[in-house]
């Protein structure tokens, strides 16, 4: 167990929140926090009955279904999918069904707990954990700098509670460095984005699942983990074109036309392959590469020597598969690729999103029904978090570095625009950099569970212990990274709390309170409330009351974005209309459109699907996209006699989420997925080692071993072996490469040895 409480041994304002540890009687004080209806415990949720039922977004992935929750007596005792809602229309996958049951777990973190003396974490009230926060995160910044404390944050809370985090963080505490697990899943589309297009916008709607001829799935494994969006897939009538490139043959490979297996991380070379060979049979949209994009021409020559011979040899792929390949794009009428973290979770991601980018504007697949280059995002508000965190961009997609949006942001936040950082923040990895040379002393984790899900978990792991004050705010005090805490806050979930997520295609949905907080369970938002009180800085945020009242400020900071969200009068249009796309600017003439989805008020109908980029007209100030491109480089770590396999890590099946902090509270879900970590492999390699089915393995990496269980099975390749990322051992293994524009961990590939363990 550790003891972090002697490091500043010394400082006053140490030794105060030691006298306070000391002093507490154990008994839980009511005051203050623990008004009911103000902070959690209210029990009956805002404008429901209490036998009823409503619809709100499920809380786990981007894909934003709508869930109907029962009620009885204000409490949700039951679900069923929202038949008429236009993402899922009645559909869920087993985690949406299931939703519920993680909130009732065992191990619900039910009020603060603080590390004492003897290193034991001890239950505490919430006056005590607050006075402990402030004055600890007080004292290092004023020992060493108030760069010294950093947070690390989520894309799985409310989008206001988001805006909140990023706003008292930077603008109330003078906290420069935050970050959050959206780097370790969206960075790369962001970065792409932003450089092609000029904002980080995905074009899409869910509609173009349904109405392409050709979808195109790179690094991406829908069936298992966007389920409904494979459901929207399965619903396209046009006989489709299903090409999946994934070195692994997945269950939507499975399902697919056309699969192709490429080499771990050889996309790059494909992709320019595809595009030199739609290149030069004139198999290229050169109209609209002349009306709306700069850069081609470079990049015609740029792709010239990705010869058929040598994007052959680089991927595994055959000459005749290349052709059929950049055959079906050509002869597709409109052509829509997709990708995931094959591509996000790369060593040169980010010109890797670029390359599919770059082979949808040669073709002209944007803008219209069933094309784009779509990024699926991951996490339930990975795009609100995009927009909305002010850790990469300043909020609503401005920037820091502009002193022209810091004016902006300060006037409408009537704040002091000095309070405003004019860099940027550290990205995650050059966080946990800081805190291994010392830099970074405190660290303020918040619905993340970086021990077991960030990239070389063992030196993570080493390097946090150097922390002299790390809070974790989770629904459980049992995660990981909160066994290494030194205060633990304890956080309302999903369905007990209110506010907003912003699903993959754009649309913002609603998230309800409709189960009560155990304990003294805070939702995020009431935690940041009172963090801004305590710390002294509660007057800044005064208009910042309630969830609605930040979604007005979120508005207004909108306002003249591609993001902008004016147009949406308040919580219950979203709920009326099934959900809002951004962009709805207040002047937009497309709310009055006739070929609409009826929402309840129909002056005010809105089409339920809108995709961007139908004018061609992209958000650089000369409206044209651009070609970006790079030649491809090395893997980062190559296999050689050591360690000749390489990892690959993802998603496992449908009913397992990450960390599995809340999927694997669920029993039904727990039936459904192997309990034990384990790896697969190719029947010719178990062959050669002496593997049989269900023997225990040894995996090892330069940086860590694990045991797992064999599967074998020929949907990895030979010289291949997969593990899921949801087992807390896998990060042990992964090699810590970055892409250098987007900072997003490389995670899916590294190289490790496997050997049988003696019977
Ligand atoms: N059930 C479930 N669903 C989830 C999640 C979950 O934990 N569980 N998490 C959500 C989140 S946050 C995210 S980000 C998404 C992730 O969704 P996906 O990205 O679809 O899932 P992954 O399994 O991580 O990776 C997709 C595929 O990339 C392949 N891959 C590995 N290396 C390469 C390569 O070099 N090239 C190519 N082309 N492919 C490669 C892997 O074999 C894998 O099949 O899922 C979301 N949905
Ligand atoms: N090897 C490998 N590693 C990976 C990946 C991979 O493909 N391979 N994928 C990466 C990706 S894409 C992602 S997104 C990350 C995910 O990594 P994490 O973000 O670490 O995973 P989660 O298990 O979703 O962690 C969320 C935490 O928030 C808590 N929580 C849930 N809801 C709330 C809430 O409302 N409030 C608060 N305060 N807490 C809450 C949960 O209990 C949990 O502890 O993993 C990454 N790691
Ligand atoms: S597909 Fe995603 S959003 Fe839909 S029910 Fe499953 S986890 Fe929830
Ligand atoms: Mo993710």
């Amino acid at each position: 167990m550790k003891k972090r409480v002697a490091k500043l041994r010394g400082h006053p304002l140490v030794k105060k929140v030691n006298s306070l540890i000391r002093q507490w009687d154990g008994r839980l004080t009511q005051d203050l926090v623990l008004r009911p209806g103000d902070f959690g415990l209210g029990k009956v949720p805002a404008r429901l009955e209490p036998d009823d039922t409503t619809d709100m977004i499920c809380g786990f992935c981007s894909t934003g279904c709508s869930l109907k929750i029962h009620l009885k007596d204000g409490q949700a005792i039951n679900l069923s999918p929202t038949t008429d809602y236009p993402v899922n229309l009645g559909m869920a996958c087993p985690k949406g069904w299931e939703a519920l049951t993680p909130l009732r777990a065992h191990d619900r973190a039910t009020t603060p707990y603080v590390r004492d003396e003897s290193g034991q974490l001890k239950r505490t009230d919430w006056d005590t954990a607050l006075q402990i926060f402030t004055l600890r995160f007080k004292a290092i910044q004023d020992k060493f700098g108030k760069e010294s404390i950093a947070w690390l944050g989520t894309g799985q809370i409310c989008t206001e509670e988001l805006a909140f985090l990023g706003a008292l963080a930077k603008f109330g505490m003078g906290i420069v460095h935050g970050d959050g697990n959206t780097r370790q899943c969206m960075a790369t589309a962001a970065t792409a984005y932003k450089q092609s297009f000029g904002f980080d916008a995905p074009p899409y709607t869910y509609k173009d699942f349904e109405e392409s001829d050709v979808l195109v799935f790179i690094g991406s494994n829908p069936c298992i983990a966007h389920p409904i969006m494979w459901q929207r897939v399965c619903r396209n009538k046009h006989s489709p074109e299903i090409i999946v490139v994934d070195p692994r043959k997945t269950e939507t490979a499975m399902a697919a036309t056309q699969h192709y297996a490429i080499k771990p991380k050889s996309d790059l070379c494909l992709l320019y392959g595809l595009a030199n060979m739609l290149n030069q049979s004139g198999w290229i949209d050169r109209d609209f590469i002349d009306r709306h994009t700069s850069g081609f021409p470079t990049f015609a020559a740029f792709v010239a020597p990705f010869t058929e011979g040598l994007v052959s040899e680089a991927t595994g792929l055959a000459a005749a598969q290349l052709r059929q390949f950049a055959e079906t794009i050509h002869q597709g009428k409109r052509v829509s690729f997709w990708w995931t973290m094959g591509v996000n979770q790369g060593h040169e991601a980010t010109r890797t999103a670029q390359a599919i980018i770059n082979l949808a504007l040669m073709t002209g697949n944007i803008g219209r029904p069933g094309t784009g280059a779509n990024s699926i995002t991951g996490q339930c508000n990975a795009m609100g978090s995009r927009l909305f965190s002010n850790t990469t961009n300043l909020l609503a997609g401005h920037d820091f570095l502009s002193a022209e949006d810091r004016a902006k942001i300060a006037r409408i936040l009537r704040i002091d625009s000095n309070s405003i950082p004019d860099r940027n923040s550290w990205a995650y990895d050059q966080i946990v950099e800081g805190i291994a040379n010392n830099r970074i002393k405190g660290l303020w984790v918040v619905a993340t569970n970086s021990s077991h899900s960030w990239i070389n978990q063992g030196e993570f792991n080493a390097i946090i212990e150097k922390l002299d004050f790390l809070v974790v705010q989770d629904m459980y005090y049992t995660t990981e990274t909160a066994q290494h805490a030194d205060l633990i806050l304890p956080a309302a979930g999903w369905g007990e709390k209110v506010g907003t997520f912003i699903n993959s295609e754009r649309r913002i949905g609603l998230v309800k309170k409709v189960s009560r907080a155990p304990g003294h369970a805070l939702s995020d938002f009431n935690i940041f409330k009172l963090v801004a009180q305590y710390w002294g800085c509660g007057k800044m945020f005064e208009k910042w009351s309630s969830p609605e009242s930040v979604f007005e400020i979120l508005k207004e900071l909108s306002r003249g974005q591609p993001c902008e969200i004016t147009g949406i009068r308040d919580y219950k249009m979203i709920d009326d209309a099934g959900g809002i796309q951004w962009p709805l600017p207040d002047a937009c003439d497309r709310i009055l459109t006739s070929d609409c989805h009826l929402s309840k008020e129909p002056e005010r109908a809105i089409e339920t699907e809108r995709r961007l980029f139908e004018d061609g007209a992209f958000y650089h100030t000369d409206e044209r996209a651009r070609f970006i491109f790079e030649a491809p480089g090395e893997i980062p770590e190559v296999t050689d006699e050591l360690y000749p396999f390489i990892l690959l890590t993802g998603r496992a099946t449908s009913s397992q989420w990450h960390t599995q902090t809340r999927t694997g509270k669920s029993l039904v879900l727990r039936k459904l997925y192997p309990s034990q970590i384990y790896m697969e492999i190719n029947p010719a390699d178990a062959d050669r080692l002496g593997i049989t089915a269900n023997q225990r393995v040894r995996v090892a990496s330069r940086r860590g071993r694990l045991v797992a269980t064999a599967f074998i099975t020929s949907t990895v390749q030979p010289g291949h072996v997969f593990i899921p990322m949801h087992y807390a051992a896998t990060n042990e293994l992964t090699f810590p490469a970055f892409d250098p524009y987007s900072q997003q961990p490389a995670y899916k590939a590294c190289a490790v040895s496997v050997s049988p363990v003696e019977r």
